[in-house]
């Protein structure tokens, strides 16, 4: 077999913990297979000239890693304007924050055609190409212009919308055509291919020829879910630490009296935070033998802060959590403590552990791991409730969390009463059902099964072939 070669936004060292499970996934891969990791280096040069930027080649065990320089013009049209300007809010389903500057999409196209460069230069012909999210969608079809052949793979991390919320996009048709010079696309959840279904199905010329093959533009593309996972067995094994025993006995001693809720995101617009608030709020407001006793952390890391939308959400979520501390707090308790930081990944599995609660209430997420990664923290005999948002890709697998609509306040509020007064037969339940899906389908099998169904697709290899 050649060898792999992964093509993400940004590179992670496969060999640090730090990096987490996907980073480490990837990694073992790429170590199997002698392979290349390509992306953005991370540098953005103030004076550099648009489309062009310095390769970088480094090793890291077997794994050769390759990264790009950008000016500081494409960075802030492809990164933070296309890719996180009007991709991520649209696909998010929030058209109302996206930002349709027609002056993004040229720095889009350039960082992709600057990629295929640099990365048709390193390939040999039986390289296995896996590219993944929404900065690099036409990356494929810069490659076959330029006549490479390789086997090429997608994979979407976050959710794709329905045909009319796509349609939004300007260059939605583009978009989707070049979808079609991969020969695989990774989908997190079952929604989101009835979303390219019908999409194809509207908006293009395809031909449906199975349940998961749609032929259009001289091309195949196999299309499937392939809902990503955890590594169970590695964040499970870092839980046992000492780190991590360490974070629960201190979160255990300082909250001895209280119920701990835990919410822990990037601090974005999709996660739902203050909508989580406003229901917390409700909890403490309906259900009153909560004060003075629920406690809710909420973890939100610093996230693309020069992205307006992202500044705005800080100053709602500071002030909500202000007003609910000024409004219920007493002398020795405080309702929410929000903390706008990163907990080091070998403490989360303390931290998890502690809550009596995870609120996991996103309005639109492509899967959630942090649902995932809750699950495999839990003590089986005494474990916490997952309070799960339907609109999370997660919520397709984890049916035995609790469901919520986080728009609608009330319900939630009633749901995470529930959750507080679960009794431990059924917490027990849940949990072994909901530890059983996340070992059957963990970050190995997905790794493994996308792989596989990349190897087994037919290649479409050049345009036109
Ligand atoms: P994200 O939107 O970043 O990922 P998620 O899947 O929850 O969301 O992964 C976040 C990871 O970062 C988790 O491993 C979590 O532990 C860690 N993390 C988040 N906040 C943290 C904090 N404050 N401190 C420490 N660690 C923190 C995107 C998509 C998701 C999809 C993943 C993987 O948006 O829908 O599940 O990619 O495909």
């Amino acid at each position: 077999m050649g060898r792999l070669v992964v093509v993400s936004n940004r590179l992670a060292d496969p060999r640090k913990t730090a990096s987490g499970g996907l980073a480490v996934a990837l990694g073992q891969a790429l170590e199997a297979s002698g392979g290349l990791w390509f992306g953005w280096s991370g540098h953005v040069v103030q004076d550099g000239t648009p489309g062009e930027g310095e390769l970088h080649l480094s090793q890291a065990g077997r794994v050769q890693l390759a990264t790009v320089d950008l000016s500081r013009e494409d960075h802030d049209s492809y990164y933070l304007g296309y890719s996180n300007g009007v991709l991520w809010p649209v696909f998010h389903y929030r058209l109302d924050l996206a930002d349709f500057d027609a002056g993004f999409i040229g720095g889009y196209r350039r960082v992709n055609q600057l990629f295929a460069r640099k990365l048709a230069g390193l390939l040999r012909p039986d390289d296995t190409i896996w590219v993944h999210d929404y900065h690099l969608i036409p990356l494929a079809a810069e490659l076959r212009a330029m006549g490479c052949q390789q086997r090429m793979g997608f994979f979407l991390h976050i959710p794709l919308p329905p045909p009319l919320l796509l349609a939004a996009v300007p260059e939605h048709e583009w978009l989707m055509r070049s979808l079609f010079s991969y020969d695989l696309l990774g989908l997190q959840s079952e929604a989101d291919v009835a979303h390219f279904s019908r999409y194809v199905g509207t908006e293009t010329p395809a031909d449906i020829l199975g349940e998961h093959e749609f032929r259009a533009f001289g091309n195949t593309l196999q299309v499937q879910a392939f809902p990503i996972g955890i590594d169970v067995d590695e964040f499970t094994a870092l839980g046992r630490g000492r780190d991590a025993q360490e974070m629960f006995d201190q979160m255990r001693s300082e909250y001895s009296r209280r119920r701990l809720l835990l919410g822990v995101e990037r601090l974005d617009y999709s996660k739902g935070l203050p909508q989580r608030l406003k229901a917390f709020r409700q909890l403490l407001q309906h259900y009153p033998e909560n004060v003075g006793s629920a406690t809710l952390i909420q973890i939100a890391s610093p996230s693309r802060e020069s992205v307006d939308a992202y500044a705005t959400l800080r100053q709602e979520l500071e002030s909500l959590s202000g007003a609910i501390n000024g409004d219920f707090g007493q002398l020795d308790w405080m309702p929410v403590r929000y903390i706008h930081r990163t907990v080091m990944r070998k403490r989360l599995p303390g931290l998890y552990r502690a809550a009596a609660v995870a609120l996991v209430t996103p309005l639109r997420d492509g899967m959630n791991l942090v649902a995932k990664e809750f699950i495999a923290a839990q003590d089986p005999d005494d474990p916490g409730v997952l309070v799960l948002s339907r609109f999370a890709g997660a919520a397709e697998q984890l049916r035995e969390a609790l469901l919520v609509n986080p728009y609608d306040t009330s319900r939630t509020a009633e749901t995470i009463q529930r959750a507080l007064h679960m009794p431990l037969e059924e917490r027990q339940g849940r949990h072994q059902a909901l530890l059983a899906r996340i070992k059957e389908r963990d970050v190995h099998w997905w790794r493994e099964s996308y792989l596989q169904a990349l190897a087994r697709a037919p290649a479409s290899g050049a345009p036109g072939s």
